[in-house]
């Protein structure tokens, strides 16, 4: 897959991974509906396309993105919100099944970090800053911030960052768990892409089990995601990437698999 939509760049697929571009650099890549839409289109699309195995969003090197496009919600009333049709494309990011990594330099902020927070890994270029500063505009997170950010990283931090709208910087974002690496801001693609590639050459059955069982562990209790993830284990024996799997290594040589 490779095109242009007016708000996103869909680069070439390279070694099974899509690189996706937030393109909206005249507003920080503010993210207004069409952009989000845009998006989870290209998603929906991706799922069901077997020469992809992960995705990797990105804003470039200069920005992440700062958040819903304020003159659009500018424009919204109280009806307005309630039929936004955003809580149902967020929910299509979320829902995407693939590995979906993000690629953050400077901010990431608002929509922005939540959007980041959609993803399964995030790595950040040493330029980052993750903030929830919706405080200073009288409203709070409305796509999973408050949820998702207290998930990764704890009550006061994220009480912090939500009730004073202060931001973090890529290396508190780290120690905090909010991302799994920090990089020099021109390796920070780079070192997604790499990871992305690793992640596509995985069985891709596999792989999508153990996305779905880790997401639901911030969903169900204890016992209900111990047998969750028997379930998912016991179906993974069915598969012939997991015959190949263990073959391969008793025979001591490379797997081939075929996402079967
Ligand atoms: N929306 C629209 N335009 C934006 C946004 C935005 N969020 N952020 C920046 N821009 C525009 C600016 O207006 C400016 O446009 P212009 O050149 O036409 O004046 C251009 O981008 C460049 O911005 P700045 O000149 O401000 O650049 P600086 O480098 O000085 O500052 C900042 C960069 C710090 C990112 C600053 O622009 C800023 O504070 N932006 C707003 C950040 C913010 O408050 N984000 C939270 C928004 S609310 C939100 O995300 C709620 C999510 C709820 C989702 C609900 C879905 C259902």
């Amino acid at each position: 897959m490779s095109h242009t939509s007016e708000n996103i760049i869909l680069e070439p697929v390279n070694n099974k991974v899509q690189v996706i571009v937030l393109n909206r650099p005249q507003a920080k890549n503010a993210l207004t509906t069409a952009l989000l839409s845009e998006l989870a289109q290209a998603l929906d699309a991706i799922a069901i396309d077997p020469n992809i195995g992960a995705v990797v969003v990105t804003g470039g090197e200069e920005v992440f993105a700062a958040g819903a496009d304020l003159q659009e919600m500018a424009r919204l009333d109280v009806i307005g919100v309630i039929n936004d049709k955003r809580p149902a494309i967020w929910r299509r990011i979320y829902q995407f099944p693939k590995p979906l990594l993000a690629a953050v330099n400077g901010y990431a902020l608002g929509g922005g970090c939540e959007l980041a927070m959609h993803c399964d890994i995030i790595i950040a270029g040493d330029s980052a800053q993750f903030g929830q500063p919706e405080i200073n505009l009288g409203i709070i997170p409305g796509a999973g911030g408050t949820q998702r950010l207290i998930q990764a990283v704890g009550k006061s931090l994220a009480m912090k960052m939500v009730l004073a709208g202060e931001f973090i910087d890529a290396d508190e974002a780290k120690q905090a768990g909010l991302i799994a690496e920090v990089t020099a801001v021109k390796d920070c693609i780079a070192r997604a892409v790499e990871l992305a590639t690793r992640i596509a050459k995985k069985p891709s059955v596999a792989v999508a089990q153990a996305k779905d069982v880790l997401l639901k562990s911030f969903e169900m209790g204890l016992d209900a995601g111990l047998a969750y993830e028997r379930k998912a284990f016991t179906v993974l024996a069915a598969t012939e990437d997991r015959n190949e799997g263990i073959q391969a290594f008793l025979e001591k040589r490379k797997p081939v698999y075929q996402g079967k």
